[in-house]
């Protein structure tokens, strides 16, 4: 009976250290940052010719943990909105689910503009299933896509410097985005646990 009972501490601490080395590993924080740049390549400064940006997040936690936050850093020509006329927005899609539209509301402003998204913790789950996350910034928004009126002007020599010193050519037309939560890349294994350890079918013969 004593060697029973020996024996049951053991179990239970051993899936006390695993399960804390799960806890452990559950609680990572994840924070990635990618910058694109929309206007890369264009030539003609004036004309209608910032493109769509994507950002791809790897090695994404598949478990989080809570909600997260979406931040969105953007420079250019984001100043002006008016339905019909001109779209300078910028909607926020991932994997194929719009978080809305934004405007920015400046042109070539000398700080980044910033917009943050909460994202709930069901979101993140199903976005990162395949351990990545794709989020792609649609300029002018997608549903104004006949009114879409951004520029690449903000990089012309004339313009900045900006922020920090930097450079119209580079930082005139920038779009920056981090994605943020908590979470883990494995699941506590309890169906390992019970079968290893012998344990839930005590009523099962
Ligand atoms: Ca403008
Ligand atoms: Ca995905
Ligand atoms: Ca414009």
């Amino acid at each position: 009976m004593v060697i029973i009972m020996k024996k049951k501490a053991i179990i239970l601490i051993g899936i006390l250290i695993i399960s804390s080395i799960f806890m452990i590993s559950a609680g990572a924080n994840y924070s990635q940052t990618i910058t694109q740049y929309p206007c890369e390549g264009v030539v003609d400064l004036g004309a209608i010719a910032a493109k769509d940006t994507v950002f791809v997040f790897t090695d994404v936690p598949k478990n989080p943990t809570g909600d997260g936050t979406l931040t969105i850093r953007v420079r250019g020509d984001y100043g002006d909105f008016y339905p019909g006329y001109y779209s300078e927005l910028i909607e926020i899609i991932v994997e194929g689910t719009s978080l809305g539209t934004w405007l920015p509301g400046q042109d070539c402003f000398y700080s980044l503009l910033t917009k943050t998204f909460t994202v709930t913790q069901e979101q993140l789950r199903g976005w990162a299933v395949d351990g990545k996350i794709e989020v792609t910034l649609v300029q002018g928004g997608s549903e104004y896509s006949d009114i879409n009126d951004i520029q690449c002007f903000c990089g012309y020599g004339d313009y900045g410097p900006y922020e920090d010193g930097c450079d119209p050519e580079v930082c005139g037309n920038i779009n920056i985005v981090t994605l943020e939560y908590e979470g883990g890349t494995k699941a506590l294994p309890m169906d390992w646990i019970m079968k290893k350890f012998g344990l839930g079918n005590k009523d099962k013969k």
